[in-house]
């Protein structure tokens, strides 16, 4: 069977009841004209557009990748793909890939041979390091590489240049994952399980719109939706989703609010005492407080603060209360947000007092967002050090120094690691002097861009951008190198649930495109990075003696990779950490027997004030949670950092959209998906756009304090007050290239400099602004998709999101019985 996934993304329903296995569907798309049988070979590797960790085989014919295959055995995806996985694969064969380094000569970009490139990095590393110290570099990575990659220049950062300046985009993106995960745990690390889908009675998407953003993540929930003893999905979202759709109850809170609107349910869930009280005794600190802090926080008072009614609070309240298998899920409208800490925390507790963790169906997925982004975590490339080791404790210090066998003096750890945002801020400064950006677009996904562009074109600052394309990002650098990418190199990554998945190169990178683990090992011995015995720092040559060495880093630590090899992790399917000699076969749930990383001697992180961000120091820790339980930790309602005023009477939301990853450099660049989106829009209320005088297609201009963006209208269900911009959209555009007046489109023009106090996540959810019409759109439609949370509400005016003739997708369910890559 076929089926236009561009109209049907989420494809046939494979109906399934609880605690049966997920029935197997394998969805596939070739290029025009080519069979199965004409596949040369199929080549494993997983998801590179979201955190699903969507196990997947590509098709190669002729050297050149012609398509990718969902795989049926992995226990992620039983075979399905989502829509990007589908289309975007054909971003790696664009004829503007960068094919060769690019070093800035009299203002200009011009081609260079790698050694140029090279040394000249060298060389300017040097010349600070000598001048000024390693605290005049920094380095900004992504969610997008592989483990092995971050491990290694976490090394080469912190353990060979010395600079505590290491963060990634992951900042901008899980940053309140890791940080709720050790204020709760005093540890990162996912306790659920996708599997928790199969056994849940309820599902609780908290800003989380997984239709569109895990989306084969909500096929499974779509399946249990239409099979018997279906669970009841519970949304917070001030938009209209597709989640919000399948919910038995929709909250649609005012942006910010989520810690108000947490509250009021731990108040029904306490006041009615649907609390597991021996599992409370037993396993955690802090209930009392928490007791006593939401007993402010009735829903009446509560439905004023987040504009929704009491009596759906009561309801969500109640589902909740009632639940025998509670997983809930949290994502961006509460981790983009000024308290995304304080809320997200609220989630774990709400799991914790109602004892529902570590049994089948019992979950919390604080939720990743890009495809390694649990990586640079675990691999200590986002500041926190390597397997979760603890910045705050000496004796962890100087274990990863035994590790890396380096002087522990030599690793940075005087002061909390340096944040993205205030690395900008430090560049901004001057005391930043060097940025080696790496597979992340600052440029466009950056809060107030404004601001962004002028700091990454400073004169004084030395950038070097390492990529696929010219980015808006890499226009600005002074060196740029051309990156390999997934299916042209090989590596291992995690998904949200711990599944640790291969990717295995399939074809050769185009041009003198390198593996960024190439360059990263290349510039540690041009550099002469060295051990304490004279011996070279970087140890290993390629992906799998990179990843032996990032295993016996993390031996003995929670994320323990040591059962793994990429042996094993080839042929069958993806493996969860810890994976150790006692479970082989990896580790489903976390905190099944109720005890926790959080011993004071043996845990990431002693957590910080959720008000200041202020780390706690050690014995604080211990006197609170001195016998290894979770924490509860309650958290004071604050108003947002800006709110409407009478200049500014709206608020502002950004976020996603289906067909699209982030700056579209992939999916920008996949006809499928581009034309199911092509241009920005804006979502307006009905009522709002009566009120506005704007009608479907107008042109409209919005402006915060920081800028203004110009899109066309779609009326959709957003919450009165609230406007939404997909962030997709920078100054390159498919058809015309790179326009500099395109930046009047990036929804980041209009987005603050100001994050959660203790993520240090920017705030991307909320923004006062204003919106008027600029011209009519005569009947034209937005660009907006109909199928997703830009629905419009009339239905009808709007031509339906179609895919073309190349946009079939065959879907075999059961599971095509062909071998496949094993
Ligand atoms: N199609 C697609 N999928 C992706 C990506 C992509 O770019 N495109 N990116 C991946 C990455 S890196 C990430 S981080 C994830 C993000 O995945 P999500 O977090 O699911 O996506 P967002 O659209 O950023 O935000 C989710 C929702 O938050 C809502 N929201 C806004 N403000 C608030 C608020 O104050 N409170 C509440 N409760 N909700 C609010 C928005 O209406 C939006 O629907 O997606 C991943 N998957
Ligand atoms: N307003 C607003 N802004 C946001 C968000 C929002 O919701 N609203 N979300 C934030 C979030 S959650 C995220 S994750 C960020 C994402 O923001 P970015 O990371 O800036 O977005 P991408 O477009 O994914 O950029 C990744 C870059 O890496 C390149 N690349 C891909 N693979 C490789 C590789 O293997 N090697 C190398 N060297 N390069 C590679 C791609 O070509 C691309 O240029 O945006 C953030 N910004
Ligand atoms: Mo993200």
């Amino acid at each position: 069977m076929t089926q236009d996934r561009i109209a049907e993304p989420w494809g046939t329903r494979t109906p399934y009841g609880p605690g049966e296995r997920w029935p197997v569907r394998v969805d596939m798309h070739l290029a025009e004209g080519v069979t199965p049988d004409q596949v040369d070979r199929w080549v494993q590797t997983a998801s590179i557009l979201h955190s699903n960790g969507d196990a997947l085989d590509i098709a190669v014919q002729d050297d050149r990748i012609v398509g990718v295959r969902g795989r049926e055995q992995d226990r992620i995806n039983h075979g399905r793909l989502g829509v990007k996985d589908l289309y975007g694969w054909q971003a790696n064969g664009s004829p503007d890939r960068l094919t060769h380094p690019l070093v800035r000569k009299r203002g200009k970009l011009v081609r260079a041979t790698w050694d140029e490139a090279m040394d000249r990095i060298v060389q300017r590393t040097q010349e600070l390091l000598e001048e000024q110290g390693p605290s005049s570099i920094s380095f900004y990575t992504s969610g997008q590489l592989f483990a092995e990659e971050y491990y290694t220049l976490g090394l080469i950062a912190h353990g060979g240049i010395g600079t505590s300046h290491v963060d990634g985009n992951t900042r901008l993106c899980t940053a309140t994952a890791a940080a709720a995960l050790k204020e709760t745990f005093a540890c990162d690390g996912q306790p659920g399980s996708y599997t928790d889908v199969d056994h849940a009675d309820v599902i609780a998407l908290f800003g989380n719109n997984m239709a569109e953003t895990q989306s084969v993540l909500w096929t499974r929930i779509l399946d249990r939706l239409a099979g018997p003893n279906p669970p009841q999905v519970i949304c917070v979202d001030p938009r209209q989703t597709p989640v919000a759709r399948a919910a038995a109850v929709h909250l649609a809170p005012r942006p910010g609010t989520n810690v108000a609107l947490m509250n009021a349910l731990l108040h029904e869930v306490i006041a009615n005492d649907w609390v597991d009280h021996d599992y409370v005794e037993a396993h955690t600190v802090g209930f009392a407080e928490l007791e006593k802090r939401v007993k402010n926080y009735p829903p009446e008072a509560v439905a004023d603060i987040c504009g929704i009614s009491a009596e759906d609070i009561r309801r969500a309240a109640g589902v909740l209360g009632h639940a025998e298998r509670l997983l809930s899920t949290v994502l961006q409208g509460f981790y983009q947000s000024h308290q995304a800490t304080a809320a997200a925390v609220q989630v774990n507790n709400l799991n914790l007092i109602r004892g529902m963790l570590g049994k089948p169906g019992c979950g919390i997925l604080q939720m990743n967002g890009q495809p390694t982004a649990e990586n640079t975590r675990e691999c200590g490339a986002d500041g926190d050090l390597p397997a979760f080791r603890n910045w705050s404790n000496d004796a962890h210090i100087e274990d990863l120094a035994r590790v890396w066998n380096v002087d522990p003096m030599q690793i940075p750890h005087y002061s909390p690691p340096t944040h993205a945002m205030q690395m900008m801020r430090y560049v901004e400064e001057g005391s930043i002097r060097m940025m080696w950006v790496t597979a992340t677009n600052p440029a466009v996904s950056m809060p107030e861009l404004r601001r962004m562009r002028s700091i990454l074109s400073q004169k004084r600052l030395f950038l070097v951008v390492q990529d696929l394309f010219l980015t808006e990002t890499a226009q600005l650098a002074d060196v740029v190198l051309p990156a390999a990418t997934w299916g042209e190199k090989t590596g291992t990554f995690t998904n949200a649930d711990r599944t640790v998945h291969l990717s295995e190169k399939a074809v050769d990178p185009p041009g003198e495109a390198r593996a960024d683990l190439d360059i990263l090992i290349d510039f540690a011995h041009r550099l002469g990075l060295k051990d304490q015995d004279g011996e070279p720092l970087v140890k290993w040559h390629d992906p799998e003696s990179a990843f032996e060495g990032w295993k016996e880093c993390s031996r003995g630590r929670p994320c323990d990779y040591t059962g793994l090899t990429y042996d094993k992790l080839r042929g069958g399917s993806g493996i969860q950490w810890p994976c150790t000699e006692d479970s082989p076969e990896g580790t489903e749930r976390l905190y099944a027997d109720g005890s926790f990383w959080s011993d004071p001697q043996y845990c990431e992180s002693y957590g910080r004030d959720l008000v200041t961000g202020a780390p706690l120091e050690p014995d604080e820790y211990t006197a609170m949670n001195p016998s290894a339980k979770a924490v509860i930790k309650a958290a004071e309602y604050l108003r947002p950092h800006e709110e409407p005023s009478a200049d500014f009477p709206l608020q502002l939301t950004t976020g996603r959209t289906l067909y699209h990853f982030h700056t579209r450099t992939k999916t920008g660049r996949a006809p499928e998906l581009q034309e199911a989106a092509p241009e920005v829009w804006v979502e307006v209320s009905a009522t709002d756009a009566a009120a506005l005088d704007v009608a479907e297609g107008d042109l409209a201009e919005i402006t915060t304090p920081r800028g203004a963006v110009q899109a066309r209208v779609r009326i959709s269900g957003i919450r009165e007050g609230v406007l939404f911009l997909p962030f997709h959209y920078g100054y390159w555009d498919t058809k015309k290239g790179h326009q500099p007046d395109g930046a009047g489109r990036a929804a980041n023009e209009l987005t603050l400099t100001d994050w959660d106090p203790a993520s240090k996540q920017p705030i991307f959810k909320t923004a006062a602004a204003h919106l008027r019409k600029v011209s009519v759109g005569d009947g034209v439609a937005s660009a907006a998709p109909t199928t997703t949370g830009s629905a419009p509400v009339s239905a009808g005016a709007v031509p339906p999101t179609r895919g073309g003739p190349t946009a079939q997708v065959a879907e075999s369910i059961g599971g095509t019985r062909q071998g496949g890559a094993r």
